[in-house]
């Protein structure tokens, strides 16, 4: 299961809004075939490790994360495949949420295949929250906050400065990481201070480019802005409590989609309305804290980076009151991840 969880990552940034898969067959304890779903609508992780298999699934033992899909789709059941190649048993990590698709493993066990589910659920559901929330249909998409701080919590020394805080893997895993996502978001200030292009630029290409969204609250983007430079070419979504006619229609000139919402909670309505299931967002810190105030954060990706900035430098997080300690809401640990001298740790609301 080790194996098929690290497969199923390789689809990242490929796979979306479908699940990560990964899955290993054994016989007499010896790997014999393995695959991942490596692309949307391409053949899913089952079918790929029994090709490989061949003859020599006849009687083994296959591994998978997500439980085996009970209905054709784009592509066939899996279910059926592993029946007909003569598994005689199965190792699931987590069920599959999808009602189009579940009930793969109760198919299994009518075909007389022993299956087992729930090995490794944890960190397989850890793997898949984006999917998982989808199919929870909370009406908003899965967030998570992306931070990048030194020791001491900061952004930017009190210039500023924040070009780099974290080293060289750090910002290649952030390109990485930001493949998986539908949108990427930041808040007025922060895409005004820093004028960010928000585009994915590392190894991993994204199926879909993601949107690049933009939290105005009352502050404006000129058409100088990178962001509004290569709205053609990217799509890009700016979203305020009120747009003039003449600010919507300029902004529409320019390839750029203007959206009115009064809160945080409505603008998150409006991006899932328009088919965004996940965003990753990366600051400032007040958009940050107004999210975290709502309960409107899932995840926290932080990059802290072995250097301190002192009180003079810019807080991650602005405008986030807790009352004590009592009150305080704990996160789970669902990843800690060495970046050469930086660390990813990535935290999950309960
Ligand atoms: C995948 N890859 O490896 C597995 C999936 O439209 P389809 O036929 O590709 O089916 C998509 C659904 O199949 C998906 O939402 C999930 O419920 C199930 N399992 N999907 O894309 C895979 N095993
Ligand atoms: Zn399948």
């Amino acid at each position: 299961m080790r194996r098929a969880l690290d497969l199923a990552v390789r689809g990242w940034g490929r796979v979306d809004p479908n699940p990560l898969v990964g899955a290993v067959i054994l016989a007499q304890g010896e790997p014999v075939g393995e695959g991942y779903h490596a692309e949307f609508g391409g053949p899913h992780a089952e079918a790929v490790a029994l090709a490989a298999a061949g003859e020599r699934a006849r009687g083994a033992t296959l591994v998978t994360t997500v439980e085996p899909c009970a209905a054709v789709g784009k592509q066939p059941a899996c279910a059926a495949a592993i029946i007909a190649a003569g598994i005689r048993r199965v190792v699931v990590a987590m069920p599959d949420p999808n009602p189009a698709m579940a009930g793969g493993g109760d198919r299994l066990r009518a075909a007389g295949i022993e299956v087992e589910i729930g090995l490794a659920r944890e960190e397989a559901e850890r793997q898949n929250a984006g999917f998982l929330h989808r199919h929870a249909r909370p009406g908003r998409p899965w967030v998570v906050v992306k931070l990048a701080t030194s020791l001491d919590h900061r952004i930017a020394d009190g210039a500023g400065h924040s070009r780099w805080i974290s080293g060289e893997e750090a910002r290649d895993w952030v390109h990485w990481f930001r493949a998986g996502f539908d949108a990427i978001g930041v808040g007025g200030r922060t895409a005004q201070i820093d004028d960010p292009s928000l585009t994915v630029r590392g190894v991993t290409e994204p199926r879909r480019t993601p949107t690049r969204v933009v939290f105005l609250g009352h502050r404006r983007l000129g058409p100088e802005a990178a962001l509004i430079r290569t709205a053609r070419d990217v799509p890009t979504i700016l979203i305020a409590p009120e747009f003039t006619a003449s600010e919507a229609a300029a902004l529409t000139e320019r390839g750029v989609e203007a959206v009115s919402a009064a809160t945080l909670a409505d603008a998150l309505a409006l991006l899932d309305a328009r088919g965004i299931g996940s965003i990753v967002i990366e600051g400032g810190g007040r958009l940050t804290g107004a999210l975290l105030a709502a309960g409107l954060v899932d995840r926290l990706a932080w990059i802290v980076s072995p250097v301190w900035l002192g009180d003079h430098g810019i807080p991650a997080v602005r405008g986030f009151e807790v009352g004590s300690l009592l009150q305080a809401e704990r996160w789970v640990v669902a990843e800690r991840r060495p970046l050469g001298q930086d660390t990813a740790l990535l935290f999950d609301r309960r």
